[in-house]
């Protein structure tokens, strides 16, 4: 792993210091340093899991109580995590800027805990989930859980408010998040590996409107050879040295 690099850590800061219109696109390496595994990379959820077998509507249809047992095993990681510095930082940025939008995958909801509002959830939040039946969204936050699966009012089956492999997602919350970037100065995206297209896809988005991009990451991906700098770091570290 190399440092940030003095220069880069410069021009990262000059950008924020001057952004009016900013974005930031998170993925699951900004709750790293929190203790919740990544999905890829060492100790990622993916190795000891197959996502195919648990993050699929397949999945779900063949075994609703193993995919709710995954879930709320990781309900239980979430709950004991902490915000670290990195989603401080970020919620630290929406109360300078004017214009602030945060857009994550991660479905933890570590950016709320630490005071960030203007949040796109673009794959759902673990903490709500919703009726196969009659399709009521609610909050379901008691973990462990006393009944798996849970169920709604209505008898229905529930399941996790998450996009899975193979769903689409939320055409309007996509439809926000794609107008927001369209008028960005700066784009920060943190802890992402890419691999899953969208980050590097609503980077491209908001590059070819105007937008500068930052890539925070130890590691290289998919972000590295899109945007126009690449801090090597760790979240926890380097988002404080760059936000003000
Ligand atoms: C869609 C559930 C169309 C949530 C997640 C074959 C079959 C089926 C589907 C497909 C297929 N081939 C392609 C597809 C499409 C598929 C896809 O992307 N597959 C990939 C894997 C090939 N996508 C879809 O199905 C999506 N739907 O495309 O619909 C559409 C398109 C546009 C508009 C409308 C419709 C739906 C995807 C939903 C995926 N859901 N999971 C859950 O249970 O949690 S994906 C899962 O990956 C998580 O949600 C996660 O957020 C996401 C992305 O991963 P990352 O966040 O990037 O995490 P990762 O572990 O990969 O990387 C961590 C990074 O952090 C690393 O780079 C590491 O170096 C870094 N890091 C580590 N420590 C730190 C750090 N960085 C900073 N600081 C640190 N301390
Ligand atoms: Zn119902």
């Amino acid at each position: 792993m190399t440092e940030p690099g003095l220069e880069n850590l410069e021009i990262a800061r000059g950008q924020i210091r001057k952004a009016r219109r900013l974005a930031v696109i998170t993925g699951a390496g900004v709750s790293a340093e929190s203790g919740i595994p990544t999905f890829r990379g060492s100790g990622g959820l993916w190795r000891n899991f197959r996502a195919e077998d648990l993050a699929t509507p397949s999945a779900f249809q063949r075994d609703p109580k193993l995919v709710w047992e995954w879930y709320d095993w990781r309900r239980g990681i979430c709950k004991a995590a902490e915000p670290n510095p990195g989603h401080l930082s970020i919620a630290k940025l929406e109360s300078l800027l004017p214009e602030f939008l945060l857009i994550t995958q991660n479905v933890d909801g570590l950016h709320n805990r630490s005071g960030s509002r203007n949040i796109a959830e673009i794959h759902g939040n673990i903490w709500r989930a919703r009726c196969t039946l009659c399709g009521n969204q609610f909050d379901l936050l008691e973990t462990p859980l006393s009944r798996i699966p849970p169920r709604c009012n209505c008898g229905g089956l529930a399941r996790p408010h998450i996009v899975w492999f193979g769903e689409t997602y939320d055409e309007e919350l996509l439809e926000d998040v794609l107008d927001f970037l369209s008028a960005a100065d700066t784009l920060l995206v943190v802890g992402t590996s890419g691999m899953v297209p969208m980050p590097v896809y609503l980077t491209r988005h908001a590059m070819s409107h105007g937008a500068f991009a930052i890539d925070v990451n130890p590691e290289d991906s998919e972000l590295t050879h899109v945007v126009n700098i690449s801090l090597r770091g760790k979240a926890g570290e380097v988002l404080p040295q760059i936000v003000p």
